[in-house]
């Protein structure tokens, strides 16, 4: 028999919700309850190989220079068996070696960069031509976010109702947009409560659920609108309160749970200050303690000084308007 060898690279960037996905009507397929709007980051991404062996007899999978150990390599795995069910070819394996250059530091969830690399990397090496719709349904079996990080700019995921109709898109190049993110890092450790579990929780116990679905999908429409408009200040002011409001949900579920520590709140009470101040920028929170700084670039410097006062320069990260996922 020979041995056949061949593989492929993809980079995908980070990306952080202006509105945000908490929340799934369909577990298995990652159907979400409700649109979703994100900006691509370009200084945080991962870049996959993903090698078919013809001589493999289980998939390999590294993840930064460290061999993938349970929960992480079944994950991976469980990716892989929805190629190896398209591709009718149950017995190949691939080798997946990922790199994340995503600053542990920062904070950033690094599922969605991960999964929209190894969507694009492992679909490619076995065999799958997909057009980015199908690039970006098939990244969301993997981490929901990861359909939006197939895509620059600002990206909007459609909820859909099945797997055909769950998919992002971008909404709008960032080209024009003089937007940056300021990440501050306050906490290092893995969260205690994963965004999966978080989600569920918030979902079958919060009283407000209902109320959030609603509140989200006209998020939805006035960030666009703000988009079409160049309105920064709309776009800031509907984004932290979508952030707070994703966490009133995590508070309201029952048991509850805090993503915040006490320091999150302080550093809202800085950007608060900063704004009374005449320095516009607004806050977005994801599940953890660590808080993002929307601003424009204009204002970036005096706020990062700001920030690298009181945080370390080492816990305070800037980056620009990212692009979609490419081959290497
Ligand atoms: C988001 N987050 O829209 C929201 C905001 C965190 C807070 O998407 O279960 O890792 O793999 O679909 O995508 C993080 O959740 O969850 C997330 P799964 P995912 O970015």
């Amino acid at each position: 028999m020979t041995n056949e060898k061949h593989s492929f690279t993809a980079r995908a960037h980070t990306n952080i919700a202006l509105v945000k996905y908490w929340g799934k009507q369909n577990e298995d397929l990652i159907i979400p309850q409700n649109d979703s709007l994100s900006l691509t980051l370009d200084q945080f991404y991962t870049e996959t190989t993903v090698t078919f062996d013809s001589q493999l007899s289980a998939d390999v999978v590294v993840i930064d220079d460290e061999v993938a150990q349970e929960t992480d390599y079944q994950r991976v795995v469980a990716f892989l068996d929805i190629i190896r069910q398209k591709t009718q070819a149950p017995d190949h394996y691939f080798q997946v070696i990922s790199v994340n250059h995503v600053p542990t530091a920062a904070g950033f969830a690094s599922s969605a960069s991960a999964f929209a690399a190894l969507a694009a990397a492992a679909s490619r090496t076995a065999g799958l031509k997909l057009d980015l719709t199908e690039l970006s349904r098939l990244a969301r079996r993997g981490s929901g976010s990861a359909s939006r990080s197939i895509f620059g700019g600002f990206v909007q995921w459609h909820t859909g109702q099945d797997d055909a109709s769950s998919y992002a898109e971008q909404y709008a190049s960032a080209d024009d947009w003089d937007i940056g993110v300021i990440a501050l890092t306050l906490q290092k450790a893995r969260k205690k409560i994963s965004s999966r579990k978080g989600m569920q929780l918030s979902v079958s116990t919060s009283p407000f659920y209902s109320e959030w679905v609603k509140l989200a999908q006209n998020d939805i429409e006035v960030v666009k609108r703000a988009i079409d408009r160049n309105d920064f200040t709309t776009l800031g002011k509907v984004s932290e309160t979508n952030a707070l409001r994703m966490h009133a949900l995590t508070l309201s579920a029952d048991p509850g749970f805090i993503y915040f520590t006490g320091q999150t709140i302080e550093m809202l009470n800085e950007i608060r200050q900063l704004r009374d101040n005449g320095i516009e920028c607004y806050a977005t929170i994801d599940a953890g303690p660590n808080v993002k700084v929307l601003c424009q670039k204009e204002n970036a410097n005096k706020i990062m000084s700001h920030f690298n006062q009181l945080l370390g320069s080492e816990n305070v990260t800037y980056t620009t308007p990212g692009s979609g996922v490419e081959y290497l």
